[in-house]
């Protein structure tokens, strides 16, 4: 298994567990994730989610690269496709979905954590959309989820830069609620939040997360271009060299191609 399940009392938390590769996102994470949101929607046995990564270095360092550098046009749109629909049912999870972010949150990771409903930070936590590095843009929701949390002018210094921010950061431009010291106490105030959030209404969370929701509907135009751009970008030179760069461990040289 790529993702660990643990359930402490009516808590879910899923520890994405590939510490090798960062814990980056291959087809079977995306595969463990997208079971288990489909399955414990209607589970009144689990009331709140905390998502985090194993160890201390990585929450998520993106979609696996060495995965999407095979990838034809078409293949990546549908995978970018696919990754919208499993981040918007983790948006739209009825129960709230904590990301307990602990260290790299970049591109693919940086858009999970995002598509979660509340972000919990450690001091050392990094978040990022690096994928100008490898030719590419964000794929799975990145440029609006980020639009809507920092605003339009910070979202496009960040993607166009790839640039990181660390976490006192990240709060500052409200892409993270809270900041703590290290991992276990980030478990413990999102264990604290949630039990507090299980003991409201549950139809009243479910509804507000709704309505919430609503005002950033999935069908507005922004991801089906962001999947048609991400695709796009598989047929040029600078992916191949991007991702090749990123194999090698060497810089890039970039042509416009
Ligand atoms: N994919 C695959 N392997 C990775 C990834 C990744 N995203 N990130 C790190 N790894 C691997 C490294 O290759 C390395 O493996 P090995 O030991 O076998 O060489 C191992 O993890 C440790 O990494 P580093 O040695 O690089 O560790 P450093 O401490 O030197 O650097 C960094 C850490 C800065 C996080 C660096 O690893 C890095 O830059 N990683 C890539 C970050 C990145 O570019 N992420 C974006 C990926 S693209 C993406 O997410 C697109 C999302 C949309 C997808 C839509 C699908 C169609």
């Amino acid at each position: 298994m790529n993702i660990n399940i643990q359930q402490e009392g009516t808590t879910a938390i899923l520890t994405i567990n590939r510490p090798q590769a960062l814990n980056a996102l291959n087809k079977e994470v995306l595969e463990e994730l997208a079971t288990f949101f489909s399955q414990n929607h209607q589970n009144n046995a689990i009331r709140g989610v905390i998502v985090t990564g194993e160890g201390e270095k990585a929450f998520v360092a993106g979609a696996d690269i060495k995965e999407l550098s095979s990838l034809s046009k078409e293949e990546a749109l549908a995978l970018s496709q696919k990754g919208h629909q499993l981040f918007k049912s983790i948006e739209d999870f009825p129960k709230p979905v904590i990301a307990l972010v602990n260290g790299f949150a970049l591109g693919g990771g940086c858009e999970l954590a995002m598509a979660c409903h509340l972000r919990i930070a450690t001091e050392n936590a990094k978040f990022g959309l690096p994928e100008v590095n490898l030719g590419l843009i964000p794929g799975y929701g990145g440029t609006q989820r980020l639009t809507q949390l920092v605003g339009r002018p910070k979202a496009l210094e960040l993607a166009m830069t790839g640039d990181m921010v660390v976490a006192k950061e990240a709060k500052e431009l409200g892409l993270v609620n809270h900041v703590v010291a290290t991992k276990q106490e980030g478990l413990e105030l999102a264990t604290k939040m949630l039990t507090k959030i299980a003991q409201k209404a549950p139809l009243a969370i479910t509804e507000l997360i709704k309505s919430v929701n609503a005002g950033f509907g999935f069908e507005k135009a922004g991801y089906q271009a962001e999947a048609d751009s991400f695709a796009y970008l598989f047929t040029t030179k600078d992916f191949v060299e991007g991702t090749s760069a990123f194999m090698e461990k060497r810089t890039p040289t970039f042509t416009g191609k």
